[in-house]
């Protein structure tokens, strides 16, 4: 499959998100922002929710990286249809870029759109692209200790999914901390422990993307 590459526009408007938000709504499409760190599992939880969601519905992806094309190829490998957009740069994915991707996809033949934004706990949760909801990727390697040290991450999203859960017992990672510091940072988030390697926990996290759909 030719995997198209588009770059990114550097230039900041809330007014754009809104407008994406009311454009998919108004086409029935749900985008839900997936963001967490470098190698957190973001592709890879993107894949599995999308071997669990594919037969119900149709399922597109934009794969947000600085440089390169790799995860739009693992995506496209599913016949999956996908855009890379690359940033050049810049460590998180504005509304503009979002804007100007989405007539690459037939939206009246899609249900759901993955959006994975640019490996950091930072920028990317400052700038509302649209999405009707966020889902945020913590993997048990990265500590226990982050979500008190990148707060807007976890106080913006929706959704946290504590990913390599199959790895906890090789790490020093407390839970019941981490529950506990998303649930001061924002009452209302949603915590999944998942593992996108052997599938537990996968199922309630699929509920959630499913809840968010019936929500348009
Ligand atoms: N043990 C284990 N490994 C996992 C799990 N999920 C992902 N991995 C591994 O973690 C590594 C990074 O996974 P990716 O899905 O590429 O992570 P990413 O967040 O998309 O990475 P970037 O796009 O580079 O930011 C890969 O080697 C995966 O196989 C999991 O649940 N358990
Ligand atoms: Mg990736």
């Amino acid at each position: 499959m030719e995997i198209k590459v588009i770059h990114q526009i550097l230039e900041w408007n809330e007014d754009h998100s809104n407008e994406i938000k009311k454009h998919l709504t108004d086409k029935g499409v749900t985008m839900i922002n997936v963001m967490g760190s470098p190698g957190a599992g973001k592709t890879s939880l993107i894949t599995a929710l999308i071997a669990r969601l594919r037969a119900e519905y149709k399922i597109g992806v934009i794969e947000g990286d600085i440089a390169g094309k790799i995860d739009a190829e693992t995506i496209a490998s599913l016949g999956i249809p996908v855009v890379q957009l690359n940033t050049d740069g810049a460590c998180h994915i504005e509304a503009m870029s979002i804007e100007h991707i989405l007539p690459d996809f037939d939206l009246d033949a899609l249900d759901l759109i993955f959006v994975e934004n640019i490996g950091n706990l930072v920028c990317p949760a400052e700038f509302n692209i649209g999405e009707s909801a966020r889902l945020a990727i913590l993997s048990i390697p990265e500590g226990d200790d982050k979500v008190a040290k990148y707060p807007l991450m976890f106080s913006t999203t929706d959704a946290l999914a504590l990913n390599k859960y199959d790895m906890l017992p090789y790490f020093d990672f407390d839970p019941v901390r981490v529950e506990s510091d998303a649930r001061d940072a924002n009452p209302n988030v949603a915590i999944y422990p998942v593992s996108a390697r052997t599938g537990e926990g996968l199922d309630a996290l699929v509920d959630w993307v499913k809840a968010q759909m019936n929500q348009d």
